[in-house]
């Protein structure tokens, strides 16, 4: 079996399509696995999706994937303005890391403009709501393949 695409979701993700739908919209985060898993089998690509509220287990993670992922496509959601940790752990690994958000950062508050995340990403895609996670495996199959 070839080396999974980790698909990382931190902090209060697993609250989507519960709260505050008029920021994130009305999908929940298993929607958004099934829909991943269906994406990803389409793309040839193994997942492995998973969520925590805990910087120091998606660092984990993050080296887990390092060892035995072929990438990462990571939504650190409100670590992703903060964590230097997670920045560190990205740039330790190999593997191509794909940053995701649901809601455009760029167009909200002054401090989502910053993203350690997007700094040592392969790239970034925000704003498409669920819809970037699709966008992200598309995007992680054609750097897998070299493109
Ligand atoms: O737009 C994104 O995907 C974010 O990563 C979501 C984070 C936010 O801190 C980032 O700036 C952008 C927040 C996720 C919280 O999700 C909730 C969902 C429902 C109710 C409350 C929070």
């Amino acid at each position: 079996m070839a080396n999974p695409v980790f698909i990382l979701n931190g902090p209060n993700l697993n609250l989507l399509g519960t709260r505050q739908p008029e920021i994130y919209g009305a999908t929940t985060l298993a929607d958004i696995e099934a829909a991943c898993k269906k994406r990803a089998q389409a793309l040839g690509l193994e997942i492995d999706f998973r969520q925590s509220n805990s910087e120091g287990e998606l660092v984990d993670w993050l080296h887990e994937a390092g060892r035995a992922g072929a990438g990462v496509v990571l939504n650190a959601g409100g670590y992703t303005h903060t964590s230097v940790a997670v920045m560190d752990a990205i740039s330790s690994i190999e593997v191509p890391v794909i940053e995701v958000h649901l809601s455009n950062i760029h167009a909200r508050e002054d401090y989502r403009r910053r993203s350690y995340v997007g700094e040592v990403a392969t790239g970034s895609i925000c704003g498409f709501g669920a819809l970037g996670y699709q966008l992200a495996l598309e995007a992680m199959a054609d750097v897998l393949a070299g493109g």
